[in-house]
């Protein structure tokens, strides 16, 4: 008989269900002898088995024969897209019961907490690729629900470059790198992109994205997830509703600055990995929330972009957020390869209540997901591997392949029979069975795209105009960079022309001076409709009140102030924050009191970019020291011109005034606490209480892009 679902109540699944399912496949070395793979203990793993103690290897070594054929066979093709990720165990819990909108079991009860895996990844970089570098980031998530596995596989930007999937292929092979000489690495900054770019207008208004500052996110914990493809949540009632998801994140969204970016990935290419990871060991647990916009079967005409159409947005304004529940992910992986290398995503891994939609570019993706694991795995059972089992049941009649490990009993496998009793028997659909929504589907065979698809500038434009001053100013710098790359002259005169004058004739003119191409003389943006302000493309308008995990390095030496030090570290301990004692060496440093402190970093390991924030602590002989360190001139430099939060107490603010910041008001003794710009600085002896809350606050808005015009002077 097929387990009914769920088995029973007692075995109702909760946030643990996944985790004590792994549990029988984890294995721990602690205490144990040395094995082969059948379990023989092993009595020298140093050396072959050779004919005298010079001599050559024999034939007969299966010990070892065994050992370099493992490690021989030990990689599986790496993801031809989002080779390079990380992921995270966690659980969702719906806020309210969904049950009008869909049948879904786990987003119908408050009370179930759902485990999941969540995989983020890079898209272009090979696996061992930097993590900092401008491209998409994947945002994939498996709900193990107790009707099977759900994948939600996103992306942090909320559209895609093509509509058709037939695409995909050639923008995948444009946007790698170039197929003579494999450069440059996990960067679309080449001929190959921008050629394609600019001979296929539907990407427009992704290029605006991924030349926005939503394309190096500071963490992957700091970063939206969006659905991009249109799916349908169906109700009992069989009621459809198109929907889009999306998370957000609980700590806001953050970027870094491109020169960060860059630095990072050489200073440390595991940045994004790293700080999810630290995260989640130190137990600040990444919590994102979902949500959904949701439209009307019978609406599915009323608005000016089609909502099969994954090159658009469904403005918020039009189509409002619907907030559905909270991710928490608290546990990392035992294992890199078991987990976060062997997940396997699939779009058409959807459970009851969830479905798929006509959207062009997700029926090209319930093809291509399952195709890509075959490829990865040589395995139709890669179902089986223990982060891919459903917690559901599974009872089917698909025994065999490579790497079956479930021992399925009996006699029968073959649908329907009646020597089996009948099962494992079909379910009705009142039992949990999944049943496709019953839409009409009717036409002619065409290889087309539909007329309401081409609109393709719209949406870009609107996206330019919502953007800031400073944000612009970054998008134009990004395509100075991008197409400054490019040789081809004739590419980089067709962006301009034929794509960026058609989105905004400024921004056209604006990328021309950068990359040696006339501006164009004339506005070229007939085809733009709506202009209407959109709701939050913004980065600013998702930044979160909270300091918690904010990286503050903490500039000392020899001779600090420990009165200073010692309750500044405390209190943005207290508020969440991540200091670090940022020193010459490492070690011990002594204050003018003779007290201790730990060095964390050495200037040799570390570097502004790898921090939110500076403090600059006081004390004669620190300061001093300081002010003759190239590295601390050059890391509040580099962290002013990133737009970071500065602080110095007393004696500290004399390295700011050997810094190469000009035009700022700092503060003098026995005067206030003097915050602008985001550099706050506070005389000696004056209360910390209110530089700390004034410090905080500058933390807090993540970046003071009003330093623009300062900046420029400060040397990087
Ligand atoms: Fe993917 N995509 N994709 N993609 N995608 C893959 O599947 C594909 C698209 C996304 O962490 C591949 O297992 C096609 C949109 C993520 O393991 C592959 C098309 C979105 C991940 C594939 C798209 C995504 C993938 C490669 C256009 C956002 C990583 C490895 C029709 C909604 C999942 C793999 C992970 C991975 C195909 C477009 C997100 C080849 C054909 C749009 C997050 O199957």
């Amino acid at each position: 008989m097929a387990d009914p679902i769920p088995p029973n109540p007692e075995e109702r699944v909760d946030e643990t269900s996944k985790d004590r399912q792994l549990e029988p496949f984890r294995q721990d070395n602690d205490g144990q002898y040395l094995t082969t793979n059948q379990g023989v203990r092993i009595h020298d793993d140093n050396n072959q088995l050779t004919a005298g103690d010079r001599g050559p290897t024999l034939m007969e070594d299966f010990i070892f024969r065994e050992k370099m054929t493992h490690f021989d066979h030990e990689s599986i093709p790496e993801r031809v897209v989002h080779a390079r990720g990380s992921g995270a165990h966690g659980y969702f819990e719906p806020y309210a019961s969904m049950k009008a909108y869909t049948k879904a079991k786990f987003l119908s009860d408050p009370t179930v907490r759902t485990p999941v895996f969540c995989r983020f990844s890079t898209v272009v970089g090979s696996r061992g690729s930097a993590d900092t570098v401008r491209d998409v980031r994947g945002f994939a998530t498996k709900f193990y629900t107790e009707e099977g596995v759900f994948d939600l596989v996103g992306n942090n930007i909320p559209i895609f470059f093509i509509q058709d999937a037939n695409k995909f292929p050639d923008l995948v092979h444009a946007i790698k790198p170039m197929p003579d000489n494999e450069m440059p690495q996990a960067s679309a900054a080449h001929d190959t992109f921008w050629d394609f770019a600019s001979l296929m207008p539907e990407l427009a208004h992704m290029i605006m994205w991924i030349l926005s500052d939503r394309a190096i996110p500071r963490s992957f914990r700091m970063m939206e997830g969006f659905g991009v493809n249109t799916f349908r949540l169906v109700n009992e009632a069989g009621e459809g509703r198109f929907i889009k998801w999306h998370w957000r994140p609980k700590l806001g969204s953050h970027s870094l600055v491109w020169d960060e970016a860059q630095k990072l990935a050489g200073k440390d290419p595991d940045w994004l990995r790293r700080d999810l990871w630290e995260a989640i060991e130190t137990g600040q647990y990444p919590e994102f929330e979902l949500l959904v916009q949701m439209i009307d079967e019978k609406d599915e005409f009323k608005f000016d972009f089609d909502v099969l159409d994954a090159s658009k947005i469904w403005p918020e304004a039009d189509v409002p957020l619907v907030p559905v529940g909270k991710m928490v992910l608290n546990r990392n992986p035992d294992n890199f390869f078991a987990e976060t290398e062997q997940v396997a995503f699939h779009p058409g891994h959807v459970v009851p209540g969830i479905d798929v939609t006509n959207d062009p570019l997700l029926q090209g993706r319930l093809f291509s997901y399952l195709d890509t694991q075959l490829n990865r795995f040589h395995s139709a059972n890669f179902h089986e591997l223990p982060i891919n089992r459903s917690i559901a049941p599974v009872h089917n009649n698909q025994g065999a392949g490579f790497m079956r490990t479930t021992i399925g009993k009996g006699k029968v496998n073959y649908f329907p029979n009646s020597l089996g009793g009948g099962c494992p028997m079909q379910a009705p659909e009142n039992m949990g069975a999944y049943v496709h929504y019953m839409e009409k589907v009717d036409g002619h065979k065409v290889r087309a795209r539909s007329e309401s698809f081409k609109d393709h500038f719209t949406q870009a434009a609107m996206f330019w105009r919502s953007l800031s001053d400073p944000e612009r100013d970054r998008l134009v710098e990004a395509a100075h960079f991008e197409l400054g790359k490019v040789e081809s002259k004739e590419v980089r005169h067709r962006m301009v022309h034929e794509i960026f004058n058609k989105i905004d004739h400024d921004l056209a003119v604006r990328a021309a001076k950068g990359i040696g191409i006339d501006p164009p003389t004339r506005k070229s943006n007939p085809e733009v409709k709506r202009l209407a302000p959109e709701v939050s493309i913004d980065l600013h308008s998702k930044s979160s009140e909270s300091i918690a995990t904010r990286r503050v390095a903490v500039l000392a030496a020899d001779g600090y102030d420990h009165a200073v030090l010692e309750p500044v570290v405390a209190a943005l301990e207290r508020a969440g924050a991540k200091p670090k004692i940022v020193s010459k060496f490492r070690g011990k440093i002594r204050s003018s009191e003779g007290q201790h402190v730990e060095v964390d970093k050495s200037h040799v390991t570390t570097g502004s970019i790898m921090y939110d924030a500076v403090f600059v602590v006081g004390g004669r002989g620190c300061v001093d020291r300081l002010k003759e360190e190239g590295e601390s001139l050059h890391f509040i430099n580099e962290a002013f011109k990133h737009g970071k939060a500065i602080g110095a107490v007393g004696e500290g603010i004399e390295l700011l005034e050997a810094s190469s910041i000009r035009g700022l008001a700092f503060a003098r003794p026995g005067g206030g606490v003097i915050g602008t710009m985001g550099v706050v600085t506070a005389p000696a002896g004056h209360s910390l209480d209110e530089f700390l809350a004034a410090f905080e606050r500058a933390i807090a808005a993540h970046r003071h892009w009003e330093r623009a015009p300062l900046k420029e002077a400060v040397p990087g």
